[in-house]
């Protein structure tokens, strides 16, 4: 059971929440002396920089870029002298990949893994009608024990390197928005809805978590802010009349409002958007609100220029625009959880959401997309550390669930990216991480993992576990690319009759294909890496996928390219986007496009 709300935080007539946003001081630790030097007291230094944001893109200096340790935030706190009394938190959207929050000089609280939001609880340790001193630490190094896996190793010179397991740059640091925040001592601490669809009526079944005894109402209001059901108690089921359902581009957003009373007086309230649909598996079909739908659309990353992978909310509103115009209704969240507000957007804009815990790297390599496709083994689950991974893995899942399970977009769990699954010791790993899933979510959302080249019908002994099939192929690309496209489309077409013979049941999903493609390169005929191979390597990757039925939606590699770690195999960056990092199509864009507008919602349902 969680410690803290994962409740976004908002103004209401009971609460308040001012976003700590801007300028704080920085600090890098680079004898990794600040705990024995009293940072905690307060930082030394000048130096400013912006949060939310990565502090890696900002400096010029590469030891800066790279730098694996502590990095130490500060910044004044002013805390009104009315909220005396109340329940007073910090609340970090995320802090990559692990943080240390001191107020006044005293520790307040830890919290491990870098795309959840945490809470510290602050109101013993502020005065009141004065100013605070926060001090945040916040570390960034890799390990085997904690999602995403990687490794720190030291180099001759004593420095310490992350080498990450996974595919796209370790940014880091303050990449979301921090809260100050205000609470009445008993208020609402989480709910849980589910829903029923009956005929032209919906109900909607919830429960509610406060931390007192008072009586809970909640009121359900309508877009045009007419209230259309209300219920008292903390669970019970709202029936709502002609309810107008949450479809894919077409999002009716109810507000839900719950508040706790005492008598007629009013302790907490708060209030959030909701979308009434119901999403099932059913044969090889995913159904929402009861119909089939065919997903097409990205796997994304949160990347940009200068910011890195802190949320910037013009990239995501520019990201929105270019989905719509091309045709997709549907993204994963590779290959961690997103900003929320990335999620309110999708609830907003009718976006099918794969929603992907930060469990990546599962694979003893520091290029594991390219060894899994060479048929590589390993058994990554059979370290002795793999309880200590397992435990943070299960924690951000229960903190994943927590957070997004109320958002309408988010369809299915991935519970993780191409992990190692042809020893057996992943088998109880998995089922512990599927099961758990299924026992927090009560709508009961389909549960899914990416699996890698390597994860084949007759190797892989995890995929029983997906409720949808998601596979990672990138044939064309890793295996036969070039010239030998002809031989990459045998070897493809030979993998899907064996998974055809399987005859699962059960719905398959492309989560990535692509060819990584530069935005200044043309060449007729074709060579890898042109735009015209990425356009070559479409057109035969989706001739396979329409020739068999179960395959239920694809979602290309990448939405843009994005920052990875350097190397042989990425030209600054991984370059397998539609569109370009400053987010401008490639020709492959338009061949997208024509392709996305022109399929049906329920494509082959
Ligand atoms: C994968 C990984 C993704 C990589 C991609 C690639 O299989 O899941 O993180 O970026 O391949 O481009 O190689």
């Amino acid at each position: 059971m969680l410690e803290n709300s994962m409740l976004y935080p908002r103004t209401t007539v009971s609460r308040r929440a001012v976003p700590l946003d801007g300028m704080w001081k920085f600090w890098l630790d680079e004898n990794g002396t600040g705990e024995k030097d009293g940072f905690a007291d307060g930082i030394p230094g000048k130096d400013l920089i912006p949060v939310p944001a990565s502090f890696q893109d900002f400096y010029t200096q590469k030891n800066i870029r790279e730098f694996a340790g502590d990095v130490w935030y500060e910044r004044d706190l002013f805390v009104p002298g009315e909220w005396e009394g109340r329940q007073v938190f910090l609340r970090f959207g995320a802090a990559t990949h692990r943080a240390a929050v001191y107020v006044n000089g005293r520790k307040i609280t830890e919290h491990e893994g870098g795309f959840l939001p945490f809470c510290a609880d602050i109101t013993g340790a502020v005065h009141y009608d004065a100013d605070n001193k926060v001090v945040v630490k916040v570390n960034n190094e890799l390990a085997v024990t904690n999602i995403p896996c990687g490794e720190t190793i030291t180099l001759p010179d004593g420095r310490k390197m992350n080498k990450p397991y996974f595919d796209f740059f370790n940014y880091s640091g303050l990449q979301r928005s921090v809260f100050l925040t205000a609470l009445p001592k008993e208020y609402v601490f989480d709910f849980d809805l589910d829903y029923e669809i009956a005929g032209k009526d919906a109900f909607l079944h919830y429960q509610v978590r406060t931390t007192g005894e008072h009586e809970t109402v909640l009121w359900l209001y309508d877009e045009e802010g007419r209230q259309v059901a209300a219920s008292a108690g903390k669970s019970g089921t709202m029936k709502v009349e002609n309810a107008r359902l949450w479809r894919v581009h077409d999002a009716y957003l109810y507000r839900l409002v719950i508040r706790i009373l005492d008598g007629d007086a009013l302790i907490d309230e708060y209030g959030q958007e909701i979308g009434i649909r119901t999403v099932e598996v059913k044969g090889t079909s995913i159904l929402l609100n009861g119909e089939p739908v065919y997903l097409k659309g990205f796997g994304k990353h949160e990347d940009s220029s200068i910011v890195g992978r802190g949320f910037n909310i013009g990239v995501m509103k520019r990201d929105f625009e270019l989905m719509k115009w091309i045709g997709a209704n549907s993204f994963r969240t590779a290959h961690y959880p997103y900003s929320e507000e990335i999620y309110q957007m999708a609830d907003r804009e009718g976006f099918l959401v794969i929603d992907e815990v930060a469990a990546v790297g599962l694979f003893e390599s520091l290029m594991n997309f390219m060894e899994a496709s060479s048929g590589k083994k390993t058994a990554f689950f059979k370290k002795e550390t793999t309880p200590i991974l397992l435990k943070a893995h299960k924690k951000a899942i229960e903190e994943m669930i927590t957070r997004d399970k109320n958002h309408p977009c988010v369809i299915a769990w991935s519970l993780l990216n191409e992990p190692e699954t042809t020893d057996e010791a992943a088998v109880p790993y998995f089922k512990e991480v599927f099961d758990l899933a299924h026992e927090l979510d009560v709508q009961k959302r389909p549960r899914t993992f990416a699996m890698i080249m390597n994860s084949l019908p007759d190797t892989c002994k995890c995929y029983p576990f997906s409720d949808i099939i998601a596979l990672n192929r990138y044939y064309g690309w890793y295996v036969s690319g070039g010239y030998e496209i002809s031989q990459a489309e045998v070897l493809f077409r030979k993998e899907m009759d064996a998974w055809k013979a399987l005859d699962l049941n059960k719905p398959f999903l492309f989560t990535e294909y692509g060819a990584d493609t530069l935005g200044t390169e043309h060449k007729l005929p074709s060579v890898m890496w042109s735009q015209e191979y990425q356009e070559e390597y479409l057109k035969m990757t989706h001739d396979v996928f329409d020739s068999y039925d179960f395959i239920k939606g694809e979602q290309i590699w990448n939405f843009a390219d994005f920052q990875t770690t350097e190397g042989i195999l990425r030209v600054n960056g991984n370059k397998k986007g539609v569109f370009t990092r400053d987010r401008q199509p490639k020709d492959a864009a338009y061949l997208l496009r024509r392709r996305w507008k022109g399929l049906l919602e329920g494509f082959k349902g």
